[in-house]
């Protein structure tokens, strides 16, 4: 080698380090969660820094994949939004969609044997997925507990076993069917939705054989703030990762047309096409081919029901 100049390891650092900023590079990494503005990064050796987002880029969510640059004090900078593959989310009070994660394959919508579920609850998350073109299946929880509607629950896994939709039944107290589960999840990011109490976050410290929620890389930074995270939570499981969403109130659709609410249940999609009037509630219309369907038995009338109460929760 010529007698030029060398330069030594951390100047080569310094200058590929200035070249990625200018590039508008960084390391990439994934929210795994946010605390009030802040989020939680986690690079690719699992380190989790909570960092600030650039001011120009979209609210980010858990799941989002983004590149980002570490400061010195194990903070950090989030510089961009990689595009997102899909994101989930519900209407907030003014009907505009707001996403609660983003980047997932599959949706876990729970509920349990008791206190007894609406079935227009299940509907709208069902609505919610199949408008993003999501796969699905449903987890019924506390299969410990007696079941405190037995006619409607033995209703309600019919009616879904029509719709093939695959529906697990576990325990998160016994562990029961968990394996199952775990099998079927293998290799991808679930999320798991339901109303708060349903058994999410329960179900997620079982499938992570341990309390999550108090080990590991979210401890860090956790024990660093006061905030308690209200926020979507990523985190790695044993053969796949999960999201556990925060409870809210109401699962809102709001940012729906009906039309789109009956594109989400599929066996009134291709019905709806042959009622006689193209803007059909399927309410009282005659010719309506929806209504005839529940006449003859063809389609269930509590999915008809559930279609009619989250049409009208849209105002
Ligand atoms: N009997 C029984 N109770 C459960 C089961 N899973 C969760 N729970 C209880 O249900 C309550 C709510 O659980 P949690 O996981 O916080 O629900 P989340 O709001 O959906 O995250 C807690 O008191 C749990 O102990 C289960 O499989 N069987
Ligand atoms: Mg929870
Ligand atoms: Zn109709």
């Amino acid at each position: 080698m010529p007698s030029g100049r060398r330069l030594s390891r951390q100047q080569q650092r310094r200058i590929a380090g200035r070249r990625e900023a200018a590039s508008g590079a960084g390391l990439p990494g994934v929210v795994v969660s946010h605390l009030g503005k802040r989020l939680a990064v986690e690079g690719e050796s699992g380190e989790v820094a909570l960092c600030h987002a650039r001011t120009n880029l979209p609210p980010l969510v858990t799941g989002d994949r983004v590149q980002w640059e570490p400061d010195a004090r194990g903070a950090g900078v989030v510089i961009d939004l990689v595009p997102r593959r899909n994101a989930f989310g519900r209407a907030d009070g003014g009907g505009r969609f707001r996403p609660i994660a983003a980047n997932i394959d599959i949706v876990l919508t729970m509920f349990a044997t008791a206190p007894e579920t609406e079935m227009s609850v299940i509907d709208r998350y069902l609505v919610a997925i199949e408008n993003l073109g999501l796969e699905c299946l449903l987890v019924l929880n506390k299969t410990d507990l007696p079941p405190a509607n037995p006619p409607l629950l033995a209703r309600m896994k019919e009616i879904y076993r029509e719709l093939e939709l695959d529906l697990f039944a576990v325990s998160a107290l016994t562990g029961a069917g968990v394996e199952a589960l775990a099998d079927r999840l293998a290799g991808l990011t679930a999320m798991v939705v339901g109303q708060s109490g349903v058994g999410k976050s329960s179900l997620l410290n079982r499938l992570g054989k341990q309390e999550l929620a108090e080990t590991g890389a979210l401890d860090a930074y956790q024990r660093g703030g006061a905030h308690t995270t209200t926020a979507a939570r990523l985190f790695h499981l044993p053969g796949f990762d999960l999201i556990d969403s925060p409870g809210v109130r109401e699962f809102s659709l709001g940012h729906l047309q009906a039309e789109e609410v009956v594109e989400g249940f599929v066996e009134l999609r291709a019905l709806a096409e042959q009622c006689k009037f193209r803007d059909c509630s399927h309410r009282v219309e005659p010719g309506c081919a929806v209504l005839a369907a529940a006449e003859t038995g063809a389609i269930s009338r509590e999915r008809l029901r559930s279609y009619g109460r989250i049409v009208d929760s849209l105002q």
